[in-house]
């Protein structure tokens, strides 16, 4: 049997042989799928645990907050908050900012997460998952505020995502590929199960919400239009359509089999760039799919190269498969 490698001695080599991983960002990584473990446990409990459900309250966004959402911020904010590697976190369920407290020493990180993304699966029993993103703060700053966090997605130092699925699944890159790791419950780690993850450059298969069609821009429905003709339109084959409605999901099976996933900006609410956040959702997406030798844009721009004006910006997204997205892109620059 080849050997199992965990999650701690995975990132314990990653940092011996590569120097990818500083030690603090070491035990960053550790604390976050500790988190991740536990959100695992309260989302496999569901109706016993009494995690279901809303919670009653808003988010910034003014979406309803479910009870799950709000647990999972937790876990994560209680676990991060004493080690000493971070000086502040945001989420998209807080409206601001979360700075370390004083009594704990603060760290040189910054941790951006969505706690439990795919909310409106919760109750459904579908699956849903967290997904995080980690900046290094800005050098010669000692006080720490928003501003800090303004930065480019290609800027980060560490992405991933935990799925809470049939099996749960932690997805990671620090910059050198991605890798999988399985949770072993009875070990309680997470396992090394997949590495140096590539997606196909070409696909079948697209992800998107379809009942928005009457709200999309020209060039997504020509995009879209175009793949539905299937064999006897221009592209000249059948596509095949996925749609979970959890991120963490859609990206995982494109990570796992390719295909191309879009969320583009639509005329429901023009004023608003995308539904999805940039910060909390697109920037560590789309590393891991750079990594994989996908790419992440906007329908403009490399999603990576946006400069955020503000924490909770929200953006249009197509990544996935590498020619697809080329595609899709091409057909907003005519
Ligand atoms: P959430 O973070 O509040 O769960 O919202 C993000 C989710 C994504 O996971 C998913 O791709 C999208 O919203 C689904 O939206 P829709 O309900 O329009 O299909
Ligand atoms: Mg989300």
């Amino acid at each position: 049997m080849s050997q199992r490698i965990s999650l701690t001695r995975y990132l314990v080599e990653q940092q011996r042989m590569e120097g990818h991983i500083p030690s603090q960002l070491r035990l960053l990584l550790e604390v976050v799928a500790r988190a991740c473990k536990g959100i695992s446990q309260a989302v496999n409990k569901g109706a016993l645990g009494g995690v279901l459900g809303t919670a009653g309250s808003e988010n910034v966004q003014g979406e309803m907050q479910k009870k799950l959402d709000i647990i999972a911020n937790e876990v994560l904010i209680e676990a991060n908050e004493w080690g000493g590697h971070l000086a502040a976190m945001a989420s998209e369920e807080m409206d601001d900012i979360y700075v370390v407290p004083n009594r704990y020493p603060q760290g040189e990180y910054l941790l951006l997460f969505d706690p439990l993304d795919g909310s409106s699966n919760i109750d459904v029993n579908v699956s849903i998952g967290t997904i995080f993103s980690v900046l290094k703060k800005p050098e010669g700053d000692n006080s720490v505020d928003e501003t800090d966090f303004l930065q480019a997605g290609r800027q980060q130092v560490a992405a991933g995502y935990c799925v809470y699925g049939p099996q749960t699944t932690l997805v990671l890159t620090v910059g050198d590929g991605v890798a999988m790791f399985t949770l072993d419950r009875e070990q309680g780690s997470f396992v090394l199960t997949d590495e140096n993850i590539r997606i196909p450059e070409d696909t079948q298969e697209f992800a998107i919400n379809m009942s928005n069609m009457r709200h999309w821009d020209e060039p997504v429905k020509r995009y879209i239009d175009e793949c539905l003709q299937g064999k006897t339109g221009p592209r000249g084959k059948d596509f095949n359509m996925r749609w979970i409605a959890s991120m963490v999901a859609d990206v995982h099976r494109i990570l796992t089999r390719g295909g191309v996933f879009l969320y583009p900006w639509d005329k429901r609410e023009p004023e608003k760039a995308g539904k999805l956040r940039l910060m909390y959702e697109a920037n560590p997406m789309s590393w891991l799919v750079e990594q994989a030798g996908g790419a992440a844009t906007n329908g403009k721009q490399r999603i990576l190269d946006l400069k955020p004006g503000k924490l909770h910006e929200r953006v249009s997204v197509m990544l996935g498969s590498k020619n697809e997205v080329e595609r899709v892109t091409a057909y907003h620059q005519v």
